[in-house]
């Protein structure tokens, strides 16, 4: 994790690998098929380019209902651990549960990536008792309606506000700055034309004080503006990643790794 921290705070790009084991995820139910599909996907991530590897247990798609706290634990824990027999790719855990980062801590996470900025009661003391890296994103209403109505006054300064005011407040409970990530959180709670300002103004976002992560892969901003199916949203994803990375931004959280890391690599030889 600290050479991806190094990697990071010296404006180098990093890539972070999606592994979702959502239950929708897999097409053949059965336990060991899916803890097998998902160590070859995240091998596969890791051989791509990708320096980490992001699980997450609970959909938070648009519409979603929430998941049980059992149910998200049986998803993800196996995943980690039979990850960490193979490999020491760095793993993050995409949750919003402080049971679920305690656990998934213990069986070989090194860094918190929630959607709800540590919100829930507890997250923030166990981010803060095992001082890993967090990464907080921003987020409008809740993932059951946050797409209904979205409004701002003004998106890109609500928004800078927002996780200015929640990685001081994490930093004060005791995280090191350096251990802080933003995410202005695309499609949680945003119109295409939110989620286009915020691209737009991505240096923004840049010139905090902490690193940027721009999750924006395959989002369905992509279906509204090109009527792309989510297996068709290869292009525009990529092209998304080109654009921020060219406004300062340099932690991607993507499904297509070695597609983005193409043209990360491409962006650099230019420069
Ligand atoms: C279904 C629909 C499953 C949408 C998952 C999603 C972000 C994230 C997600 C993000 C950070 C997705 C989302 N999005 N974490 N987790 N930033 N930090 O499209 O934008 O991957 S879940």
């Amino acid at each position: 994790m600290q050479q991806l921290l190094n990697k990071i705070h010296s404006n180098q790009w990093v890539v972070m690998g999606i592994l979702n084991v959502t239950p929708d995820s897999f097409s053949d139910g059965g336990q060991f098929n899916q803890l097998d599909y998902a160590l070859k996907h995240a091998l596969q991530m890791q051989k791509e380019g990708a320096d980490i590897i992001d699980i997450g247990g609970e959909s938070t798609r648009p519409g979603a209902k929430p998941v049980s706290l059992d149910d998200e634990l049986a998803r993800v824990i196996p995943v980690i651990e039979k990850i960490r027999q193979y490999s020491d790719v760095v793993i993050s855990i995409d949750t919003s549960k402080p049971e679920v980062m305690q656990a998934a801590i213990q069986a070989g996470a090194s860094m918190v990536n929630d959607i709800n900025a540590l919100h829930a009661e507890g997250a923030l003391d166990i981010c803060v008792k095992h001082q890993i890296p967090v990464c907080l994103m921003h987020k409008q209403g809740n993932p059951q309606t946050m797409q209904d109505n979205p409004e701002y006054i003004a998106i890109v300064d609500e928004i800078k506000q927002y996780l200015l005011a929640r990685a001081d407040y994490c930093v004060n409970a005791g995280i090191h700055s350096e251990n802080i990530f933003v995410d202005p959180g695309f499609g949680f709670g945003k119109t295409l034309e939110n989620n286009l300002s915020l691209l737009k103004e991505m240096q923004q976002f840049c010139s905090l004080a902490y690193p940027v992560l721009v999750g924006i892969s395959r989002k369905s901003m992509f279906l509204t503006l090109l009527g792309r199916d989510v297996e068709h949203r290869l292009v525009a994803s990529t092209s998304a990643v080109v654009v921020a990375y060219q406004k300062g931004a340099r932690f991607f959280r993507v499904h297509d790794v070695a597609e983005t890391c193409d043209a990360l690599k491409l962006c650099d030889a230019v420069a």
